[in-house]
């Protein structure tokens, strides 16, 4: 171990990586921690900073769960910082136009005097971590720097970490450089607060160099850098180059009553339903549910030809409120079993915690997400809308014991899916893969608490991909249209899926949630060969004679026809929005194939 670190580091360096011990020495003197400790992912370790961060203030133990704890972040540090995250391409050109820029050069410029001295009088923290199952043929690593104890615990439930890893990084092995730091230096005798950051926040990835630079936030997506900057913006750039996709999908295994399986993926915005569609308990009789992923796919052909989805994380950060033991009742017993970590939420007199859906009935007191007193009376959300819970895996109830499968599961279907009031039918089914592409390519829907900003206003998000893209959006439309035409390849179908779509009186049409399995199954059909379905403008649409709607009761037949209808005028109105995105990709880029699927588009509702 380089001298300078052993001088800091609280016991020997549990690698031999020189690549490793070289960046972690480089990165000690530039911050200036007090010491320097090298996870090793264990059950003693978690007990020793879930102590540490008790003892802080940060966490509070919660008596009604085994091994858990809640706790609130600083009220400006709630959710993924999308204005202040960026895309340091060499060439501006290749960030493209939905991302922010900044020249590498001048960022770490920048950011490097953020970090000086940043972690003084902090802990730093060296996590080696695997992106999905560790015996894997191609295993990707990320090394992560933290002087965040709540991130470190973090990372232990939503990745594969500690002395497993360390294992694998024998010299030479390449990894992901991620740094963080909540930029808060312990200096001159300043003392810690219970959820440390800074006004200044920066998530920074180089994509040339696969480096991650996250500064002045502690929160989720910012600050667990496996997560979205790591297995979406880094792997996208990773899956362009090597042949192979990272996307924001949830993964499910379906088992009919016959006895056939089939894997789904399905990709949908944060907050719009992904942890609750991946942990469906099917209203159907007969059909079985299995969980596989709720967040991310990574999806690469086999030899058969077949395009095979591994889920890189190892837990669930997902969204509490809605959360439910109706809504999903999966959810409920992963946390149920303890092990978790709940930010945000809040916190009942007997020790649990409590958001907004998960009773119907608020407890008579509660501590709200700012820490205050809640009673029903006080008016406000006692939970912030983008408070998560954390929590391992295995745990769930309807895991698949796939997985784990390092070969991953071979994908039949994908579906995409939005948030949309209007316009958009519950699904349709692309005509061809290119066709999806498109559909994919002008996915839309109405933004969510998950990141900051305005809540509510209809944005193009295309393949749910819209904050997460690690490279040029056109580039990426041709990466997937260029999977679509490798040869021998047996590619899943597409559909288009809205769960939201609402009355004129604002009322959902679709009762959504584990009834969601009766248009999977439609959609299984589909593929099958044995479903009904219309020739519409814009895809294959099932009647509602079509789909299985046995024990909804009669007076859904109505919503769901409504639920189901493509009006040409609405549709008309969209392309409006359709032509101004596509404008805003610049016409270089932005695939031919994609140009004239629009052009399609447009003869079909003209002749319509
Ligand atoms: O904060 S995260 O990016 O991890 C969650 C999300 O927005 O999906
Ligand atoms: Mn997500």
């Amino acid at each position: 171990m380089p001298e300078r670190i052993s001088a800091v580091a609280t016991a020997p360096a549990p690698t031999d990586h020189s690549g490793i011990l070289t960046w972690v020495e480089e990165i000690a003197e530039l911050t200036a921690p007090e010491r320097v400790v090298f996870c090793d992912g264990s059950r003693e370790e978690w007990d020793r900073l879930t102590g540490e961060l008790v003892a802080k203030g940060t966490f509070v133990p919660l008596a009604a769960k085994p091994n858990s704890f809640w706790c609130v972040s600083d009220p400006d540090d709630v959710a993924r910082v999308e204005d202040r995250t960026f895309i340091c391409s060499e060439h501006e050109s290749d960030a493209g136009p939905t991302n922010n820029w900044v020249d590498p050069v001048d960022m770490r410029t920048v950011m490097t005097e953020h970090y000086r001295g940043a972690m003084a009088g902090r802990t730093m923290y060296v996590i080696a971590y695997c992106m999905g199952p560790l015996d894997a043929g191609e295993p990707k690593y990320g090394v992560q720097i933290t002087d965040s104890e709540y991130v470190a615990v973090s990372m232990q439930i939503m990745t594969r970490s500690g002395a497993q890893v360390w294992e694998k990084l024998t010299q030479g092995t390449e990894f992901v450089k991620c740094l963080h730091s909540v930029g808060m230096p312990l200096t001159d005798g300043h003392a810690d607060v219970a959820w440390p950051c800074d006004k200044t926040k920066y998530i920074a990835h180089f994509p040339e160099s696969r480096t991650i630079w996250s500064y002045g936030s502690g929160y989720g997506g910012n600050a667990l850098l496996g997560k979205k900057c790591f297995a979406l913006r880094i792997a996208s750039v990773l899956g362009r180059d090597e042949g192979w996709l990272a996307e924001h999908m949830l993964i499910l295994k379906l088992t009919s009553p016959q006895g056939r399986t089939h894997y789904i993926a399905a990709a949908f915005p944060s907050s719009c339903g992904k942890t609750n569609l991946a942990m469906l308990e099917p209203t159907l009789p007969g059909w079985k549910a299995e969980t596989v992923g709720d967040d991310i796919a990574w999806m690469r052909f086999g030899a058969d030809g077949r395009l095979y989805a591994v889920n890189p994380e190892a837990g669930f950060f997902g969204v509490a409120p809605g959360t439910g033991a109706k809504t999903n009742p999966n959810a409920i017993a992963t946390i149920e079993a303890g092990n978790s970590i709940f930010t945000n939420t809040a916190r009942t007199d007997n020790g649990d915690a409590w958001w907004e859906g998960l009773t119907e009935q608020p407890p008579a007191h509660l501590v709200d997400w700012h820490g205050e007193d809640w009673t029903p009376a006080s008016g406000t959300a006692a939970a912030h809308p983008n408070s998560r819970y954390c929590t391992p895996i295995e745990q769930c109830p309807s895991v698949a014991p796939e997985w784990n499968d390092p070969r991953g599961v071979p994908i039949s279907a994908i579906f995409f899916g939005g948030r949309r009031a209007t316009t958009i039918p519950l699904v349709a089914e692309s005509f061809d893969w290119a066709h999806g592409v498109f559909t994919a390519s002008v996915l839309s829907s109405e933004t969510t608490a998950a990141a900051a900003g305005k809540v509510g206003v209809v944005r193009r998000d295309p393949m749910a991909m819209l904050p997460f893209l690690g490279y040029h959006v056109g580039d990426y439309f041709a990466h997937w249209l260029a999977m679509g035409a490798r040869e021998g390849a047996q590619l899943p179908k597409i559909f288009q899926v809205n769960w939201f779509r609402r009355s004129a009186d604002g009322k959902f049409l679709w009762p959504g949630f584990g009834d969601n399995v009766r248009v999977l199954k439609w959609a299984l059909e589909r593929l099958e060969g044995t479903a009904e379905a219309v020739r519409t403008p814009i895809g294959f649409v099932p009647t509602s004679e079509a789909l299985d709607l046995d024990g909804l009761g009669a007076g859904y037949r109505g919503l769901i026809d409504a639920a189901l209808d493509v009006d040409v005028d609405e549709w008309v109105r969209e392309l409006e929005s359709i032509d101004e995105w596509y404008a805003t990709i610049g016409g270089n880029r932005l695939p031919d194939a994609l140009r004239a699927e629009l052009a399609a588009l447009k003869m079909r509702l003209a002749e319509a």
